[in-house]
Protein backbone atom coordinates (compact mmCIF):
# COMPACT_ATOMS: atom_id res chain seq x y z
CA UNK A 1 0.00 0.00 0.00
CA UNK A 2 2.65 2.32 -0.10
CA UNK A 3 2.30 2.61 -4.45
CA UNK A 4 1.15 6.18 -4.93
CA UNK A 5 0.01 7.51 -8.47
CA UNK A 6 0.94 10.54 -10.57
CA UNK A 7 -1.44 13.14 -11.06
CA UNK A 8 -1.27 12.82 -15.23
CA UNK A 9 -0.42 16.48 -15.43
CA UNK A 10 2.32 16.25 -12.97
CA UNK A 11 5.67 15.37 -12.58
CA UNK A 12 7.52 13.15 -10.17
CA UNK A 13 7.06 14.90 -6.90
CA UNK A 14 3.08 15.48 -7.60
CA UNK A 15 2.85 11.61 -5.86
CA UNK A 16 -1.20 11.51 -5.22
CA UNK A 17 -2.48 9.50 -2.20
CA UNK A 18 -5.15 7.60 -3.50
CA UNK A 19 -7.81 7.46 -0.62
CA UNK A 20 -11.22 5.34 -0.79
CA UNK A 21 -13.83 7.06 1.41
CA UNK A 22 -16.68 4.79 2.39
CA UNK A 23 -19.25 7.44 2.40
CA UNK A 24 -22.66 6.85 4.64
CA UNK A 25 -25.19 7.97 2.26
CA UNK A 26 -27.18 11.01 1.38
CA UNK A 27 -29.51 11.20 3.83
CA UNK A 28 -29.45 14.62 5.08
CA UNK A 29 -28.07 18.11 4.51
CA UNK A 30 -25.42 17.47 7.11
CA UNK A 31 -24.21 14.18 5.00
CA UNK A 32 -24.30 16.70 2.22
CA UNK A 33 -22.26 18.93 3.20
CA UNK A 34 -19.53 16.23 4.77
CA UNK A 35 -19.24 14.92 1.70
CA UNK A 36 -18.77 18.35 -0.23
CA UNK A 37 -15.86 19.40 2.52
CA UNK A 38 -14.15 15.79 2.29
CA UNK A 39 -14.63 15.68 -1.98
CA UNK A 40 -13.09 19.33 -1.74
CA UNK A 41 -10.30 18.71 0.87
CA UNK A 42 -9.23 15.26 -1.17
CA UNK A 43 -8.72 16.74 -4.36
CA UNK A 44 -6.04 16.54 -7.05
CA UNK A 45 -4.63 19.92 -6.13
CA UNK A 46 -4.39 18.87 -2.44
CA UNK A 47 -2.41 15.61 -3.25
CA UNK A 48 -4.91 13.01 -3.61
CA UNK A 49 -6.34 10.85 -5.75
CA UNK A 50 -10.24 10.34 -3.78
CA UNK A 51 -12.40 6.97 -5.26
CA UNK A 52 -15.33 8.20 -3.42
CA UNK A 53 -18.02 5.28 -2.83
CA UNK A 54 -21.67 6.43 -0.98
CA UNK A 55 -23.68 3.18 0.95
CA UNK A 56 -26.88 4.81 0.58
CA UNK A 57 -26.66 3.86 4.43
CA UNK A 58 -26.10 0.19 4.07
CA UNK A 59 -23.73 -1.04 6.08
CA UNK A 60 -22.81 -4.05 3.88
CA UNK A 61 -22.20 -1.51 1.09
CA UNK A 62 -19.41 -0.43 3.27
CA UNK A 63 -18.05 -3.61 3.75
CA UNK A 64 -17.77 -4.27 -0.12
CA UNK A 65 -16.27 -0.93 -0.79
CA UNK A 66 -13.71 -1.50 1.70
CA UNK A 67 -13.12 -4.95 0.17
CA UNK A 68 -12.86 -3.18 -3.24
CA UNK A 69 -10.69 0.00 -2.30
CA UNK A 70 -8.53 -3.25 -0.36
CA UNK A 71 -8.07 -4.80 -4.01
CA UNK A 72 -7.51 -1.76 -5.58
CA UNK A 73 -4.20 -0.82 -3.24
CA UNK A 74 -5.11 2.09 -1.96
CA UNK A 75 -2.91 4.38 0.22
CA UNK A 76 -5.49 5.09 3.22
CA UNK A 77 -9.25 4.30 3.74
CA UNK A 78 -11.42 6.48 5.21
CA UNK A 79 -14.63 5.68 6.63
CA UNK A 80 -17.87 7.32 8.13
CA UNK A 81 -19.79 4.50 9.35
CA UNK A 82 -23.61 3.65 9.15
CA UNK A 83 -23.41 1.81 12.57
CA UNK A 84 -20.77 1.43 15.32
CA UNK A 85 -20.36 -2.51 15.20
CA UNK A 86 -19.95 -5.51 12.61
CA UNK A 87 -16.51 -3.88 11.97
CA UNK A 88 -13.94 -6.48 12.74
CA UNK A 89 -14.00 -8.97 9.95
CA UNK A 90 -13.22 -6.41 7.09
CA UNK A 91 -10.82 -3.91 8.91
CA UNK A 92 -8.78 -6.89 10.01
CA UNK A 93 -8.40 -7.44 6.31
CA UNK A 94 -7.36 -3.82 6.09
CA UNK A 95 -4.90 -4.36 8.63
CA UNK A 96 -3.21 -7.37 7.28
CA UNK A 97 -2.76 -5.24 4.01
CA UNK A 98 -1.25 -2.71 5.77
CA UNK A 99 -3.46 0.10 4.99
CA UNK A 100 -3.92 3.03 7.50
CA UNK A 101 -7.98 3.31 8.31
CA UNK A 102 -9.76 6.69 9.33
CA UNK A 103 -13.00 6.51 11.57
CA UNK A 104 -15.27 9.87 10.56
CA UNK A 105 -17.57 11.45 11.87
CA UNK A 106 -19.45 8.13 13.68
CA UNK A 107 -17.50 6.37 15.77
CA UNK A 108 -16.85 2.26 15.91
CA UNK A 109 -16.62 -0.33 18.60
CA UNK A 110 -13.59 -3.01 18.25
CA UNK A 111 -12.25 -4.86 20.74
CA UNK A 112 -8.71 -4.36 19.04
CA UNK A 113 -8.11 -0.69 18.58
CA UNK A 114 -5.66 -1.25 16.46
CA UNK A 115 -7.96 -1.85 13.87
CA UNK A 116 -8.27 1.76 13.22
CA UNK A 117 -5.36 4.66 12.55
CA UNK A 118 -7.62 7.23 14.03
CA UNK A 119 -11.22 8.64 14.65
CA UNK A 120 -12.40 12.67 14.35
CA UNK A 121 -15.99 13.63 14.53
CA UNK A 122 -18.03 14.59 17.38
CA UNK A 123 -19.26 13.96 20.80
CA UNK A 124 -22.44 13.23 20.22
CA UNK A 125 -23.36 12.06 23.66
CA UNK A 126 -22.35 15.75 25.13
CA UNK A 127 -24.85 17.06 22.18
CA UNK A 128 -27.73 15.21 23.39
CA UNK A 129 -26.96 16.38 27.01
CA UNK A 130 -26.96 20.07 25.94
CA UNK A 131 -29.96 19.54 24.16
CA UNK A 132 -32.15 17.99 27.49
CA UNK A 133 -29.86 21.37 29.45
CA UNK A 134 -30.96 23.66 26.80
CA UNK A 135 -34.69 22.45 27.18
CA UNK A 136 -35.04 22.03 31.02
CA UNK A 137 -33.71 25.53 31.32
CA UNK A 138 -35.97 27.04 28.27
CA UNK A 139 -39.23 25.36 30.11
CA UNK A 140 -38.18 27.13 32.91
CA UNK A 141 -37.73 30.53 31.78
CA UNK A 142 -40.75 30.15 29.75
CA UNK A 143 -43.00 30.07 33.31
CA UNK A 144 -44.49 26.43 31.72
CA UNK A 145 -45.26 24.34 34.97
CA UNK A 146 -47.31 21.49 33.68
CA UNK A 147 -45.18 18.33 32.64
CA UNK A 148 -43.99 18.46 29.16
CA UNK A 149 -44.83 15.26 27.27
CA UNK A 150 -41.67 14.45 24.73
CA UNK A 151 -41.27 12.50 22.03
CA UNK A 152 -37.93 11.92 19.96
CA UNK A 153 -37.34 11.36 16.25
CA UNK A 154 -34.29 9.17 16.61
CA UNK A 155 -31.48 8.65 13.93
CA UNK A 156 -30.58 5.89 12.40
CA UNK A 157 -30.21 3.07 14.84
CA UNK A 158 -27.28 1.76 15.68
CA UNK A 159 -25.07 4.91 14.55
CA UNK A 160 -23.27 6.24 17.25
CA UNK A 161 -24.55 10.07 16.47
CA UNK A 162 -28.14 7.96 17.74
CA UNK A 163 -26.53 6.38 20.49
CA UNK A 164 -24.94 9.40 21.86
CA UNK A 165 -27.90 11.71 21.53
CA UNK A 166 -30.42 8.72 22.45
CA UNK A 167 -28.09 8.59 26.22
CA UNK A 168 -27.07 12.12 26.27
CA UNK A 169 -30.77 13.39 26.07
CA UNK A 170 -32.33 10.77 28.08
CA UNK A 171 -30.15 10.47 31.01
CA UNK A 172 -30.25 14.22 31.15
CA UNK A 173 -33.68 15.56 30.53
CA UNK A 174 -34.60 12.17 33.47
CA UNK A 175 -33.32 14.17 35.91
CA UNK A 176 -36.30 17.23 35.44
CA UNK A 177 -39.34 15.93 37.06
CA UNK A 178 -41.41 17.95 34.83
CA UNK A 179 -40.61 16.19 31.69
CA UNK A 180 -42.09 13.07 30.60
CA UNK A 181 -40.58 11.00 27.35
CA UNK A 182 -43.90 9.43 25.67
CA UNK A 183 -41.88 7.60 23.07
CA UNK A 184 -39.11 7.30 20.76
CA UNK A 185 -38.69 6.01 17.06
CA UNK A 186 -35.93 6.37 14.68
CA UNK A 187 -37.05 8.85 11.47
CA UNK A 188 -33.65 7.53 9.33
CA UNK A 189 -32.43 10.58 9.60
CA UNK A 190 -34.27 11.99 6.65
CA UNK A 191 -36.99 14.28 6.51
CA UNK A 192 -39.38 12.31 4.98
CA UNK A 193 -39.73 9.85 7.47
CA UNK A 194 -39.43 12.29 10.30
CA UNK A 195 -42.29 13.35 8.81
CA UNK A 196 -44.11 10.12 8.56
CA UNK A 197 -43.35 9.07 12.30
CA UNK A 198 -44.22 12.51 13.72
CA UNK A 199 -47.75 11.93 11.96
CA UNK A 200 -47.97 8.60 13.61
CA UNK A 201 -47.14 9.90 16.83
CA UNK A 202 -49.65 12.86 16.73
CA UNK A 203 -52.37 9.69 16.09
CA UNK A 204 -51.09 8.37 19.21
CA UNK A 205 -50.63 10.97 21.28
CA UNK A 206 -52.92 14.32 21.74
CA UNK A 207 -50.47 16.26 23.79
CA UNK A 208 -47.31 16.29 22.80
CA UNK A 209 -45.49 19.33 23.69
CA UNK A 210 -41.75 19.23 22.69
CA UNK A 211 -40.48 17.29 19.61
CA UNK A 212 -36.79 16.25 19.93
CA UNK A 213 -35.29 15.14 16.29
CA UNK A 214 -32.25 14.00 15.65
CA UNK A 215 -31.12 16.01 13.49
CA UNK A 216 -32.68 18.98 11.24
CA UNK A 217 -34.07 16.83 8.31
CA UNK A 218 -36.10 15.16 10.57
CA UNK A 219 -37.26 18.35 12.42
CA UNK A 220 -38.41 19.75 9.37
CA UNK A 221 -40.24 17.04 8.45
CA UNK A 222 -41.94 17.13 11.97
CA UNK A 223 -42.86 20.41 11.82
CA UNK A 224 -44.99 19.53 8.39
CA UNK A 225 -46.49 17.08 10.49
CA UNK A 226 -47.40 19.45 13.07
CA UNK A 227 -48.40 21.96 10.77
CA UNK A 228 -50.77 19.93 9.04
CA UNK A 229 -51.94 18.55 12.22
CA UNK A 230 -53.41 22.31 13.02
CA UNK A 231 -50.37 22.66 15.44
CA UNK A 232 -48.07 25.70 15.94
CA UNK A 233 -44.39 24.23 15.65
CA UNK A 234 -42.28 26.84 17.83
CA UNK A 235 -45.16 27.61 20.06
CA UNK A 236 -47.30 25.35 21.17
CA UNK A 237 -44.81 22.79 20.44
CA UNK A 238 -41.36 23.22 21.25
CA UNK A 239 -39.30 21.62 18.49
CA UNK A 240 -35.37 20.99 19.65
CA UNK A 241 -32.92 19.25 16.78
CA UNK A 242 -29.57 18.95 16.24
CA UNK A 243 -27.01 19.57 12.91
CA UNK A 244 -27.29 23.65 12.68
CA UNK A 245 -27.29 23.42 9.12
CA UNK A 246 -28.16 26.28 6.93
CA UNK A 247 -31.78 25.49 6.81
CA UNK A 248 -32.61 25.41 11.02
CA UNK A 249 -31.56 28.79 10.76
CA UNK A 250 -34.15 29.74 7.95
CA UNK A 251 -36.54 27.33 10.27
CA UNK A 252 -35.62 29.39 13.50
CA UNK A 253 -35.92 32.71 11.77
CA UNK A 254 -39.81 31.71 10.46
CA UNK A 255 -40.29 30.79 14.19
CA UNK A 256 -40.70 26.83 13.54
CA UNK A 257 -37.60 25.53 15.22
CA UNK A 258 -36.63 26.64 18.63
CA UNK A 259 -32.90 25.22 19.09
CA UNK A 260 -30.59 23.43 16.85
CA UNK A 261 -27.47 21.64 18.95
CA UNK A 262 -24.86 22.06 16.79
CA UNK A 263 -22.75 19.11 14.71
CA UNK A 264 -19.96 20.01 12.53
CA UNK A 265 -19.83 18.08 8.87
CA UNK A 266 -16.54 19.87 7.70
CA UNK A 267 -13.94 17.19 8.29
CA UNK A 268 -12.57 17.17 4.73
CA UNK A 269 -9.53 19.06 5.56
CA UNK A 270 -9.18 17.27 9.16
CA UNK A 271 -9.17 14.04 7.48
CA UNK A 272 -7.02 15.53 4.57
CA UNK A 273 -4.16 15.95 7.78
CA UNK A 274 -4.84 13.34 8.82
CA UNK A 275 -3.97 10.89 5.70
CA UNK A 276 -0.59 13.00 5.29
CA UNK A 277 0.48 12.35 8.47
CA UNK A 278 -0.26 8.98 8.25
CA UNK A 279 1.65 8.86 4.74
CA UNK A 280 4.27 10.38 6.81
CA UNK A 281 4.56 7.86 9.34
CA UNK A 282 4.07 10.65 11.86
CA UNK A 283 2.29 10.07 15.25
CA UNK A 284 -1.26 11.18 15.11
CA UNK A 285 -4.05 11.44 17.61
CA UNK A 286 -6.20 8.52 18.18
CA UNK A 287 -9.22 10.38 18.97
CA UNK A 288 -10.04 13.98 17.88
CA UNK A 289 -13.44 15.75 18.93
CA UNK A 290 -14.41 19.15 17.14
CA UNK A 291 -15.89 21.62 19.30
CA UNK A 292 -19.87 22.67 18.95
CA UNK A 293 -22.25 25.34 19.95
CA UNK A 294 -26.12 25.56 20.24
CA UNK A 295 -27.44 27.73 18.62
CA UNK A 296 -31.50 28.69 20.14
CA UNK A 297 -33.86 30.66 17.58
CA UNK A 298 -33.14 34.13 19.21
CA UNK A 299 -29.20 33.85 17.92
CA UNK A 300 -30.56 32.35 14.24
CA UNK A 301 -30.40 36.06 12.25
CA UNK A 302 -27.32 37.13 13.29
CA UNK A 303 -25.54 33.64 13.08
CA UNK A 304 -27.16 32.50 9.38
CA UNK A 305 -24.42 34.67 7.48
CA UNK A 306 -21.65 32.88 8.86
CA UNK A 307 -22.62 29.59 8.81
CA UNK A 308 -20.75 27.35 5.61
CA UNK A 309 -23.16 24.76 5.86
O1 LIG B 1 -26.43 14.38 12.52
C1 LIG B 1 -27.26 13.49 10.49
C2 LIG B 1 -26.62 12.60 9.49
O2 LIG B 1 -23.51 11.10 11.72
C3 LIG B 1 -23.41 13.23 12.71
O3 LIG B 1 -25.76 11.79 10.26
C4 LIG B 1 -23.93 12.42 11.60
C5 LIG B 1 -25.43 12.45 11.45
C6 LIG B 1 -26.07 13.81 11.33
O4 LIG B 1 -27.50 11.95 8.71
O5 LIG B 1 -27.86 14.59 9.88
Amino acid sequence: AAKTSTAASGSDSNKLITIGFSQVGAESDWRVANTASMKSALSEKNGFKLIFADAQQKQENQIKAVRDFISQDVDVIAIAPVTETGWETVLGEAKNAGIPVIIVDRMIKVSDDSLFSCWVGSDFQKEGVNAAEWLANYIKEKGKTETQNVVVLQGTIGSSAEIGRTKGFGETIKKYSNFKVLAQQTGEFTQAKGQEVMESFLKQYKDINVVVAQNDNMAFGAIDALKAAGKVPGKDVTIVSFDAVKAAFKSMMAGDMNVSVECNPLHGPRVAELAKKLMNKDKVEKIQYVDEKVYPAETAEKELPNRQY
